[in-house]
């Protein structure tokens, strides 16, 4: 029932009849909260106090929906999407559930009648790190939009004790902190130890004939640990549905060994529980580069087994046919991280419920699909077999028994073409024998699909070819997205405020609705106030970036963002040169400074810890900035602002201020990218290459909207198979020779040459990524830029045709199609 609130921007969503949603209503519950959960009276109350009686308060108009979301999903008997990921990149929970239940003015006024500023409260809020990139923050829009459309979804996945780790710069170089996001704890889960899940390692199996003569295999395991599972709330926009989010966090069996205390061995005590909880201590802090640690392999291994152990034991009806688990869920494969879900539910069906082998087969090809999300060779997770046999021995007999089989099925469609059957193999004996996930979740998988439109092709044609000439119609497309709601709705209030006086409040769940701004691009009131909210959003940045980091940016700067993790392939560097060529064309005089357009470049960028170069490039950019920055020659028209510690609750504030985009990996390594939907979606534009997603983006928003530049991926394979010297083209091209040599002259080091040499020698004697090849064209389009950028008037008209042409990229549109094509799934009201 829409009913117009206050700002008429959103429709009522959980509670439009509850009496408790008014200023009074919610001082009750928000008293009650100080008093009952934190014991203090409102005099008393920290800060702190008062964020947690304001978030748990706010949970309480979720629960009921919550809890009838459950009763609804069992009387329902539909389908459910069972999302496994290892990583929730989830933000900060208090804007999100505020604006799901409408509260926000409300909590705004009720606080302020106590002399407490909301804006204050909010600041309180740890964001929950449990991802380290796009492919968590993919995860979280991915269940939003799910329970914002109406469809039963459960994600499941790990509860870190430590996210993904602070950064730090000391000197320049990035030092990591442990992520304490827990340790003022989590206003926002529901703990149940009393349903908790055994899940085994090790030990061995053996066979035993059962009471029908068949002969049947158990597994006794070496050693065990529990899962405890933690709910989170996950609340729809403008529906009543609350899905659930459950986080595994692990415990000791026998968690504290009393008469070992006794006897006075006070480690060894504790020594099982130590053990046992490290499983869920600590995200690993890579990105695209899965680590072979044995941990790992028990993280993912642990997650996955209580997840489909809950699944069939909990919410299920009791006595439901396993024959037709397909009918009831979908579990999406979130990457390979979670594929040993596909072993896991074989045993289960075989070794505990006594299915055939066969049949047991197809309810698991219809229970799995999988989600591709790299295209880099080294980030396709494998796993030694034997580490896989002494920690899970049975899944490893499953594994290769489904191996034997599908071998059979190659070697029978193809017959005599050995080399593809071992190309195809899901073990590998080189360079040891190991498992490889990919080929197992595509086995497996009902559907294979990638994450933007060049991905999914590069994946079929380069990645996985053999796997898509067997079974074409297995392989599918689902173009990324992101959620309005988060990204624009929270994080815009000023956009989201001037184009819902244009065109309604629709587009938060209907972000299409975007293309109803296209004719106010040529309206010269609109486009004022486009700019207004523009520099409104700077303004914020400013204040954000100076309370947070120190750092004051510029007024009046062209605000030129490059945020992501950092790796080579996302090509920093190549960023970083243009910098540096501006800075070189200044000093030697071919640049006169006033010529230069007054820009500001922030980066945001963590490094995996044990990743070297990235460390040293995040190095580099800190010495240039230092000298850069300081410069009077440079009369404060060029900085670099590199705040760190980059995460969500950074990139809300960053991206809505954002002018320029940058998208700039060698084409053919970004699967998707998904910051990129985000500044569109915001009125940046975007200087990229024609890579993952952006070439959908310019394909909507029009060349004359998008600053493309750089090699596509066709030219970049042919350049690497002609053979690609970086060297020559230092040599021929003068700009670049001089920027280069700019940072060996040491003038970024105090005088010392050669502290960047891990930087400069990767580039010119290697250059993996190309970024010397796509040097000059970079050049070239940040030329463009910079003329546009001088008609105020055509640059703001192009920012509204992005933010208009954009509304594809919604999360909500991506679960359209994951629906359609893979899930086979629908809402349940
Ligand atoms: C993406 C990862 C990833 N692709 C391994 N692969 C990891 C791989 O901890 N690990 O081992 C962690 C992350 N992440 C990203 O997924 C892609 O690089 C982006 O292009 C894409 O937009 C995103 C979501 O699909």
């Amino acid at each position: 029932m829409p009913v117009s609130v206050p700002n008429g921007n959103d429709p009522i969503a959980v509670i439009a009849d509850d009496p408790r949603h008014s200023v009074s209503g919610f001082t009750t519950e928000f008293i009650r909260e100080l008093h009952n959960r934190q014991g203090v009276s409102l005099r008393d109350a920290s800060l702190h106090d008062k964020f947690q009686a304001t978030a748990s308060a706010v949970r309480h108009y979720m629960v009921d929906e919550w809890l009838e979301t459950k009763d609804k999903n069992a009387a329902a008997k539909q389908k459910t999407v069972g999302y496994l990921s290892a990583e929730y990149l989830l933000g900060p929970q208090l804007d999100n559930a505020l604006l799901a239940t409408d509260l926000t003015e409300i909590v705004e006024e009720s606080l302020a009648q106590h002399g407490i500023d909301l804006a204050q409260v909010r600041e309180q809020e740890v964001e929950p790190g449990l991802g380290n990139g796009g492919l968590g923050r993919l995860a979280a829009c991915f269940i939003d939009s799910l329970a914002t459309m109406d469809v039963p979804c459960i994600g499941y996945g790990i509860r870190y004790e430590y996210g993904i780790f602070r950064q730090t710069f000391v000197d320049g170089h990035q030092v990591e902190e442990a992520d304490k996001w827990l340790a003022l704890e989590s206003p926002w889960e529901f703990v149940h130890p009393e349903n908790a899940v055994q899940v085994n390692f090790a030990g061995h199996t053996e066979t035993w004939t059962d009471e029908t003569g068949r002969e049947r295999t158990r597994w006794v395991p070496g050693w065990g640990v529990q899962g405890l599972p933690y709910n989170y709330l996950v609340p729809g926009y403008g529906t009543r549905r609350v899905n659930t989010l459950r986080l595994w966090g692990a415990r000791a069996n026998n968690q504290f060994d009393l008469k070992t205390f006794n006897q006075g061995d006070y480690v060894e005590a504790v020594r099982a529980q130590t053990f046992a909880e490290n499983i869920s201590k600590v995200l690993y802090p890579e990105d695209s580069t899965p680590q072979g640690k044995e941990l790992r392999l028990q993280q993912q291994y642990f997650f996955v087994a209580c997840s489909l152990r809950d699944f069939i034991e909990n919410e299920l009806e009791p006595g439901f046919d396993l024959h037709r688990l397909g009918e009831r869920i979908i579990f999406q494969l979130n990457d390979t991280h979670p594929v040993i879900a596909v072993p896991e539910l074989m045993r289960i069906l075989i070794d505990e419920k006594g299915f055939e082998w066969d049949e047991a087969w197809e309810v698991t090809k219809s229970c799995f699909a999988y989600t591709c999300h790299t295209l880099l060779p080294e980030a396709l997770e494998v796993w030694p077999t034997e580490l896989l046999g002494r920690l899970l021995p049975r899944h490893m007999q499953i594994i290769n028994l489904i191996n034997v089989s599908f071998m059979a099925e190659v070697r029978a469609t193809f017959p005599g073409d050995e080399e593809r059957a071992l190309r195809m193999s899901i073990v590998t004996e080189h360079p040891v024998q190991s498992v490889r996930m990919a080929h197992l979740a595509t086995v497996a998988g009902s559907k294979v699909n990638g994450v933007a439109a060049l991905h999914s092709q590069l994946l079929r044609d380069k990645v996985l070819p053999d796997f898509s000439a067997l079974w074409p119609e297995k392989f599918t497309n689902v173009t990324n997205g992101v959620t309005p709601r988060r990204f624009v709705r929270q994080s815009n209030p000023g956009l989201s405020a001037l184009v819902t006086s244009r065109i309604g409040g629709g587009w938060v769940k209907h972000l299409d609705q975007f293309d109803g701004l296209e004719p106010l691009a040529d309206d010269a009131g609109f486009r004022e106030e486009f700019r207004a909210v523009k520099a409104a959003n700077k303004e914020r940045l400013r204040e954000v970036l100076h309370k947070r980091d120190g750092i004051d940016l510029p007024e009046g700067h062209l605000l030129d963002v490059m945020v992501k993790r950092l790796h080579e392939y996302k090509r920093q560097t190549l960023k970083l040169l243009h910098v540096v060529s501006l800075y070189e064309q200044v000093l030697s005089g071919k640049r006169k400074v006033e010529d230069l357009t007054p820009r500001t470049v922030v980066f945001g960028a963590k490094a995996a810890p044990g990743y070297r170069l990235a460390k040293d490039i995040i190095h580099l950019i800190n010495s240039v900035a230092a000298v850069v920055n300081r410069d009077p020659r440079l009369e404060g028209r060029l900085g670099i602002a590199f705040p760190a510690n980059y995460n969500v609750t950074l990139a809300e504030k960053l991206i809505p201020a954002a002018d320029l985009s940058e998208q700039i990996s060698l084409a053919g390594m970004e699967a998707s990218g998904t910051g990129n939907m985000k500044f569109a979606l915001n009125g940046a534009l975007t200087i990229g290459t024609d890579d993952g997603a952006n070439v959908e983006i310019r394909g909507l928003v029009g060349d004359d909207n998008f600053f493309l530049f750089g090699m596509d991926e066709p030219a970049a394979a042919a350049l690497r198979e002609q053979g690609y010297r970086p060297r020559s083209i230092y040599e021929s091209d003068e700009t670049l020779r001089a920027t280069i040599d700019l940072i060996e002259s040491g003038i970024f080091s105090g005088g010392r040459g050669g502290a960047f040499g891990s930087v400069t020698s990767a580039l010119l004697d290697e250059d993996r990524f190309m970024a010397f090849a796509d040097f000059a064209s970079y050049l070239e389009a940040q030329e463009a830029v910079e003329a546009k950028y001088a008609d105020q008037e055509a640059w703001t008209r192009s920012a509204i045709l992005n933010v208009a042409r954009t509304g594809y990229f919604s999360s909500d549109r991506s679960m359209r199609d994951y629906l359609d094509r893979i899930w086979h799934a629908g809402p349940v009201v």
